[in-house]
């Protein structure tokens, strides 16, 4: 059987190897401020990779779910983003593909995650789950197909725009704001935190594509790369700091009445 500590050592090992990959890299000019921003998120979420996996084993087994799934996420965006990070170094080009994979695979992982805060007040259904799936898929697909140029930027935006305004939605105005009232502390924080990220953490990102469609001014390529980049950081590393806040209250509170 593994047990924690091996397991987390595992994942570090093999993120590693596949992290090597990339190790060739053209070299960073100390002017290229998009590319810091790069190299700085792609540490982030390594670290928070394994502070996630780490933390898991000190936290009440019902919220050890939600800290793999936290470590999921940025282990994924950290893979993607030393490869990302060497797009831009070498081509000064925003990595627009690859940014989608990976948010083609976050994305839904998060929804994983709102789902099982959910399922923790007891709000959750399977209709649920595929809804707020099915709505961040619409918003991604049109997002891509607006940035890439095959839709008209505006109109793909807007579709995108009311995919995501239907998940805060459901979120805010369903049945889980009055049922989390009756949850524990930490699980009462966790929705709430989620309300937020979705809600402003989200919000990021599709003022970051307004940048690079030339809204305010020019194009700016590097002003969409810096946005997505911090998003990033507050949507992935900061809201798995948050449910691992709430769950270390829930674990206290748990062994206080112990
Ligand atoms: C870890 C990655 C995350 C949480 C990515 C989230 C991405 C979005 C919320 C993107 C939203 C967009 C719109 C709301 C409008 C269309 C353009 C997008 C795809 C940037």
């Amino acid at each position: 059987m593994l047990n924690n500590r091996t397991l987390g050592l595992t994942v570090l090992v093999g993120l590693l190897f596949a992290g090597s990959a990339s190790a060739e890299t053209t070299p960073l000019s100390e002017k290229d401020m998009v590319a810091v921003s790069f190299w700085i998120a792609t540490a982030m979420m390594f670290a928070s990779t394994i502070f996630f996996l780490v933390e898991r084993s000190n936290v009440a087994p019902k919220w050890r779910t939600s800290m793999t799934v936290a470590a999921l996420v940025t282990g994924v965006a950290w893979y993607h983003y030393t490869y990302m990070r060497d797009h831009w170094v070498a081509e000064r080009e925003s990595p627009l593909v690859l940014r989608y994979i990976d948010w083609l695979i976050t994305v839904p992982l998060q929804v994983a995650e709102f789902y099982l805060i959910l399922a923790a007040i007891g709000v959750a259904s399977a209709a649920l789950f595929w809804r707020l799936f099915g709505a961040s898929i619409i918003m991604l697909v049109f997002g891509f197909l607006g940035e890439s140029g095959q839709l008209d930027a505006m109109l793909a935006w807007g579709i995108g725009v009311l995919a995501w305004a239907y998940i805060v939605y459901e979120v805010w105005a369903g049945d889980a704001k009055k049922a989390s009232e009756k949850a524990s502390e930490g699980t009462k924080l966790a929705f709430t935190y989620m309300t937020y990220i979705l809600t402003f953490g989200w919000a990021i990102y599709p003022l970051g594509y307004l940048y690079g469609e030339g809204v305010f001014g020019d194009e700016d390529l590097d002003m969409l790369n810096i946005v997505y980049n911090i998003a990033d950081v507050v949507n992935k590393t900061a809201f798995g700091m948050m449910i691992w806040y709430a769950a270390t209250v829930d674990t206290a509170a748990a062994e206080a009445e112990d």
